[in-house]
């Protein structure tokens, strides 16, 4: 009976581990205006903070991938982030001075992409 009564409870807990582990993190997507390594870099730094568990950077693609806390963080609040540093996402653009200061090579407006 005792041993029961424990594997009930290790169970419990694990169940509630898992349910609380599939609510915490959300995956997706959006794009996100770069254009060299030095853009990936800075996109997926500016994601480095511990409300985003995960990010990726695609050059070719433009999206960013990242897998980020829901109850911490929206991905309307990780858009500025990356839009002040000078990266125009789906939702906000980057201000022109902040775009102006980036290296020549991530100048990306403007710029055919897509090969
Ligand atoms: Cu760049």
């Amino acid at each position: 009976m005792k041993t029961n009564a424990f594997i009930t409870i290790a169970l419990l807990a694990l169940l509630s581990l898992t349910a609380f582990a599939g609510d915490a993190v959300k995956e997706t997507e959006f794009k996100v205006s770069g254009i060299c390594g030095m853009c990936k870099t800075r996109i997926e730094k500016t994601m480095k903070i511990p409300e985003v568990k995960f990010s990726k950077w695609d050059k070719k693609s433009k999206m960013l991938k990242i897998a980020y806390l829901p109850e911490k963080i929206t991905t309307d609040s990780l858009q500025r982030r990356l839009a002040s540093v000078g990266h125009d996402t789906e939702k906000y653009k980057a201000a022109d001075a902040v775009y102006e200061t980036l290296p020549a090579c991530c100048l990306y407006r403007g710029v055919d992409t897509t090969h």
